[in-house]
């Protein structure tokens, strides 16, 4: 399943849930890689990454677990029913 794989792709150390550090060295990565057209700031990749954990934890525990990544997701393409 694509979107499990990427969820895995940023919970990097597999606990489950995404914090804002790893969403953060997720960016960090991709931001410094040769397809990264558009470089930001690290305080802007600090800043994103919040925001997405903000928006991201309905249950306000600080991270983002599957289901609530997944719930994202949908609202971010607009795909709720
Ligand atoms: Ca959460």
């Amino acid at each position: 399943m694509e979107i499990k794989k990427a969820f895995d792709d940023f919970d990097t150390d597999k606990s489950g849930q995404i914090d804002a550090k790893e969403f953060e060295n997720v960016l960090g990565k991709y931001n410094s890689s040769p397809e990264c057209k558009k470089k930001m700031e690290p305080a802007k990749i600090k800043e994103i990454a919040s925001q997405f954990i903000e928006v991201a934890d309905k249950n306000a525990d600080g991270k983002v677990n599957f289901n609530e990544f997944f719930k994202f997701l949908l609202e971010a393409l607009n795909l709720k029913e």
